[in-house]
């Protein structure tokens, strides 16, 4: 008999919540999570700047209405901090402490057929360093791997709820290790922090993390070097406090919202003209993308009209309306030619949000260095090297991203029906039925993982649905007698098959981005997204359950 019902790997959004809901449907349940605290994402990005991009009402648990009336957001767009103290509130208020054990990273799952069970070896926290300790210039990637120290615990279950952005990527620079002053990953800043007041600082990076970032560096920096290989489209957050008054009312009809984003494409309720772009005339167009400018906010542009996720012409439309914006902030006409980016449409690198990007880039202190033409090569003891130049520098930060989707699975050595490890059956990247269940791995589930529309929505909103059905779908084999589940193969293919045909039909999978596995060299490129939204997605996950778990293979007792 296996030790435990299921095994959570993670505490962040995933791993807390799924606790939460197995425990409640009477399983016994533990989560190991890596990290000295629980949050995840919002527990290891702590950099300075560090703010969700979608709002706090909507980036917030549905499952318990009294839960999102007494908790109260104190602004429009949540900051890492205040993430993490809603977190910890959830943890306390539902009693998840006892079945959360920190500082244990999952180094290996072994599916043994012979049991039905899952073997789960941690690391005691031996290989892991408290959080506290990070970002000194010696660390930079945790290290993996089976710990001579591992203990195991047998379990019916695990579900995975590792991240799709928790396994960093710093890029391999020649004489990095050189350098004497500190250097940081975003992903791992210290939690003391870091003291950039008169220092001369480089940036590498520019998506989300980078552009958070940037503008607390400039704020204290002498000197602040962006080394920017693409630039990005920022749109305005428009951030403000959400006032008393507004919320009281807001939360009036709360449960009637989250129905509408459980509905939506984004897990966003998005209001859009029902027109497309192309039909629209320029002075109209303008006056909408004005607007949503205003309000602030990146999904808007996407419901603007019909078919700016569609038609490269009706997307450049946007595209070319940002560009302005940048040029109009930007005082110095080269740096903001150079700000403005080109080749890809809007929305197919992750559209980013910052109230004062771009204009950091007036202030004396902020010099914008291109790499695209003229590369990194090197950083010497004092500073880096560039193919047209040297920049003496105190500390380097990377904002260089993550091995995203398939990098946390990877770190873990999973191995499924007849000791076949996951790296091996997503050799040729990454596929999965309903973003929820792999072939050949049976009783192992995912959580917003290849084929769910996961990245491409608000994550907590995915992240339930997920944990629900996951959780339904366990207590159906109890009350079945079965014992085990496993993604049939030709159902995984058919649904990947028409993950890609979705994709493909918008212009998202048109750029060298994360989403597509195009920032990690070597890396095979395949675009996993499920973009017909949450709504539908939602409707096939229930239908498959009302079906009996159509496309699974449900056996044993
Ligand atoms: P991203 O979006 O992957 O951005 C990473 C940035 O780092 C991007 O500008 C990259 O340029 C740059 N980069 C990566 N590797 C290098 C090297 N070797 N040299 C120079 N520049 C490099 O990561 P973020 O952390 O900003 O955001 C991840 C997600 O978190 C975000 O999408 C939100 O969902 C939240 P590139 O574009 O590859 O030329």
């Amino acid at each position: 008999m296996a030790d435990l019902d299921v095994v959570v790997v993670g505490a962040g959004f995933t791993g807390i919540y799924a606790v939460h809901a197995l425990r409640s449907a009477g399983l016994s349940v533990r989560a190991f999570e890596a990290g000295d605290g629980i949050g995840g994402t919002w527990f290891w990005n702590c950099y300075p700047g560090a703010r969700c991009d979608v709002e706090s009402k909507d980036y917030s648990y549905a499952f318990s209405p009294e839960l999102e009336q007494e908790w109260s957001w104190s602004e429009r767009y949540p900051a890492q901090p205040e993430i993490l103290r809603y977190l910890h509130h959830v943890a306390d208020r539902f009693e998840l402490w006892p079945h959360i054990q920190l500082n244990t990273r999952v180094t290996v799952t072994t599916w043994d057929a012979a049991t039905s069970t899952w073997t789960v070896t941690t690391d005691d926290g031996a290989a892991e360093h408290g959080a506290a300790e990070h970002g000194a210039p010696e660390h930079g990637a945790p290290e993996h791997g089976a710990s001579e120290h591992g203990t195991t615990v047998t379990a019916r279950f695990v579900v995975m709820g590792v991240g799709n952005l928790s396994e960093l990527q710093v890029p391999d620079i020649p004489g990095l290790d050189t350098f004497e002053g500190p250097w940081y990953h975003t992903n791992r800043w210290p939690k003391e922090g870091a003291d950039f007041t008169g220092k001369r600082v480089g940036l590498i990076g520019t998506g989300s993390t980078g552009i958070q970032i940037a503008p607390e560096i400039a704020a204290v920096a002498e000197h602040l070097y962006v080394f920017q290989r693409t630039a990005n489209f920022a749109v305005p957050n428009r951030n403000r406090p959400w006032e008393d008054a507004e919320e009281r009312e807001f939360k009036e009809t709360y449960r009637d919202y989250r129905e509408e984003a459980r509905q939506s494409v984004l897990g966003v309720p998005v209001a859009g003209t029902g027109k497309a772009a192309l039909e629209t005339p320029a002075q109209e167009r303008d006056q909408v993308y004005m607007e949503r400018w205003k309000a602030g906010g990146g999904m808007p542009f996407f419901g603007a009209f019909t078919d700016v996720v569609f038609v490269r012409e009706a997307n450049d439309t946007v595209a070319e309306f940002m560009r302005d914006r940048i040029r109009e902030t930007v005082a110095d006409p080269e740096v903001a030619e150079l700000l403005c980016p080109t080749g890809f449409p809007v929305g197919a690198k992750r559209l980013c949000q910052s109230d004062d990007y771009y204009a950091m880039f007036n202030e004396p202190n902020v010099t914008l260095v291109d790499i695209r033409s003229a590369p990194i090569e090197s950083v010497f003891p004092g500073g880096l090297k560039t193919a047209a130049d040297s920049y003496e520098l105190d500390a380097i930060v990377f904002a260089t991203g993550f091995d995203a989707i398939t990098g946390p699975l990877f770190a873990i050595d999973v191995r499924g029906a007849g000791g076949v490890a996951l790296r091996e059956a997503w050799a040729r990247g990454p596929r999965a039925y309903l973003g929820v269940a792999i072939a050949g791995f049976p009783n192992m589930f995912i959580v917003t993982g290849p084929g769910s529309p996961g990245v491409f929505s608000n994550m907590v909103v995915s992240i339930e649905q997920h944990v629900e059905w996951i959780r339904d779908c366990i207590t159906y084999l109890a009350s079945h007698e079965y014992g085990t589940v496993e993604a049939n193969a030709a159902a995984q293919d058919s649904w990947m098959e028409l993950v890609t045909e979705i994709a493909y039909s918008t212009l998202f999978p048109l750029a060298d981005s994360w989403y597509a596995g195009a920032n990690i060299p070597g890396k095979p490129r395949v675009f996993t997204s499920y973009l017909a939204g949450c709504g539908p997605f939602r409707a096939k996950c229930d239908a498959v359950a009302a079906a009996g778990y159509e496309g699974f293979a449900l056996g044993g007792s």
